[in-house]
């Protein structure tokens, strides 16, 4: 039923108006409600099929609840209800995505707020590792007792591999603790913390950020009560454990933070919502940060008034070059500002007709329909740990070079959809990377949902279809649909569509146009998977084609030894 009101929905839908905002005015799919205060939000390919999954941490400060996963159905729609639950129940917060042991499977971490008692009791923050394409039951890895209602993963050491960063505090009673960070030894934790911050905070929310383009990845918490501060990593990729940046700014009440730029030419910024439930004017700020970072500023932009501003993105969905700025707040609409100059124009150019208590707001392209293929050349000048790429969300890295030769997945890191790669050996004055990656087009939106009696959201891209697409008859199509895991090791699978009934056969050519082999597929019609083994192929890059009748279909693969 739903899918049909999906289809429905984007006919009737007054796209006129809206014609740079590619969104319906409704969600194009909503999950079943089940009480559910769902609060923390990741996307991420759990089970390794290679559609991403939507991983959602429920509870918040209201009940005891769990941490569950909705599998991608192989074409971007999912199952009303979870379709995975954790055993164990918390009052969780909001949860961070990334392969943290380096086993190719993508792990979990996630804040909880308050401890089994409720307010008063600390809470903590676990990670639940993915046991080759499930995560497990129960959290293998928790922390000492702290309130936490965000964390987030990114390398803090400068040595190539995903630590975890930790907001914590308690506004509501005026609790303020250090920030935490954990850092990953060879993929386990210490229980305590490795880092403190030398300053007490309400911290809300945490990002990792080159925030002095140094080469390494700095450390923003946003906070109620307290100011906001910034960490910066030294020349090796440490961060520092006393505090280089704060707000210059009255009555600070910041619920959830992201970091980007707004345009290529534009220095990096983060952005906050603020909430006036506990204080503050409840707007949206800015702080942009040109060279060298001083030890205080004002935002470079602040939005009208928000109120309870909760969830917020810097993502590209208006087809220009300026990344727009997606918000949500409790009891209020998804809205799209749009970026102009270095900020974005105050007046929504979109605002959703629906209302809910937005937690958590992620992109990406669901379905698989415009992943973008693009290879980044960068010559180096400085040292660097960590290399920032230009587009902001990130689908999939396909390869990484350094002066040449393709780097095994253990020599470096990245969070789910973020655009930073971290090296375990820096990268030298004069070194040339190249990283083969896929870089969202046309991205759908997920929100999570606080409200009990609404489900999570997803808003489809008006710019691609929903599903499996219906191909009328007599109509010649041929789609590559997939190719997974990626890179490859030993074999790839390939899925595919067929709109005609075709004899299909595959062809795979080296980079210097050698075929290495064909396969034929037989005659097919509809959907259909292929696995293909490599073994005796030299690691590198590849061509796949698909030929049916005289369409082919083209796709680009990286085979790692
Ligand atoms: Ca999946
Ligand atoms: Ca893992
Ligand atoms: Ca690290
Ligand atoms: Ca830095």
């Amino acid at each position: 039923m739903m899918k049909r009101t999906i289809l429905l929905l984007l006919f009737i839908l007054p796209i006129v108006a809206y014609s740079q905002i590619p969104f319906g005015l409704q969600p194009s799919f909503e999950t079943n409600p089940n009480g559910h205060y769902s609060t923390g939000l990741g996307i991420a390919d759990i089970n390794n099929d290679g559609w991403k999954d939507i991983i959602i941490a429920n509870g918040n400060d209201m009940q005891r609840q769990r941490l569950v996963v909705y599998y991608n159905r192989g074409d971007g729609t999912f199952n009303a209800d979870p379709d995975w639950q954790s055993d164990d129940i918390d009052y969780h917060g909001h949860l961070a995505a990334g392969d943290i042991n380096k086993d190719g499977y993508v792990d979990i971490a996630v804040s909880v707020y308050l401890g089994a008692g409720g307010f008063g009791h600390p809470g903590k923050v676990k990670i639940y590792f993915n046991q080759g394409g499930e995560l497990e039951g129960t959290p293998s890895w928790v922390s000492e007792p702290l309130y936490s209602f965000s964390c987030a993963l990114g390398d803090a050491d400068g040595d190539g591999d995903l630590d975890l960063a930790v907001a914590c505090g308690e506004p509501y009673h005026s609790i303020y603790e250090p920030g935490r960070i954990f850092y990953n030894i060879d993929g386990s934790f210490n229980t305590t913390a490795d880092w403190q911050s030398n300053i007490a905070m309400g911290a809300m929310d945490v990002a990792f950020g080159d925030v002095d383009r140094n080469g390494f990845p700095d450390l923003i918490f946003v906070c109620q009560e307290t100011d906001n501060y910034v960490f910066l990593a030294d020349d090796m990729g440490n961060i520092d454990e006393e505090w280089d940046w704060y707000s210059d700014h009255p009555d600070n009440y910041m619920n959830s933070v992201d970091f980007g730029r707004v345009h290529n030419a534009s220095f990096p910024c983060f952005v906050s919502t603020g909430n006036d439930q506990l204080g503050g004017d409840g707007k949206i700020k800015q702080f942009t940060f040109v060279p060298p970072v001083p030890q205080h500023s004002v935002p470079t932009w602040e939005s009208n008034q928000v109120g309870y501003g909760s969830g917020i993105l810097i993502a590209e969905v208006s087809g220009d070059e300026y990344m727009d700025l997606l918000y949500g707040s409790w009891w209020g609409p998804l809205t799209i500002l749009t970026g102009v100059c270095d900020f974005w124009d105050p007046i929504p150019a979109y605002t959703a007709l629906e209302t809910s208590v937005v937690e958590a707001i992620m992109m990406s392209d669901l379905g698989r329909f415009n992943y973008q293929p693009h290879t980044a050349t960068m010559k180096l000048i400085a040292k660097v740990g960590t290399i920032v790429l230009e587009h902001q969300q990130v689908e999939r890295i396909n390869g990484v070079f350094v002066n040449g030769l393709l780097i095994d997945k253990s020599e470096y890191c990245h969070a789910e959809m973020s655009n930073a790669i971290s090296f375990k050996n820096h990268i030298m004055p004069g070194s040339m990377v190249v990283v083969e990656y896929d870089y969202m087009k046309h991205g759908d939106i997920v929100i999570s949902n606080w409200d009990p009696g609404k489900g999570n959201f997803i808003y489809y891209n008006d710019n691609n279809p929903v599903g499996i697409v219906e191909v009328p008859a007599g109509q010649t199509t041929l789609e590559i649909r997939g190719l997974s895991p990626v890179p490859a090791r030993e074999y790839i699978e390939l899925s595919y569509y067929s709109g005609d009934m075709h004899g299909l056969s595959l062809s795979i050519h080296n980079m210097l146009g050698e075929r290495v082999l064909y396969r034929e597929l037989g005659s097919i019609q509809g959907a259909g998977r292929e696995r293909i083994g490599l073994q005796g192929l030299p690691a590198g890059q590849y061509n796949l084609s698909l030929h049916a009748g005289n369409t082919s279909r083209q796709a680009r693969f990286v085979l790692t030894p």
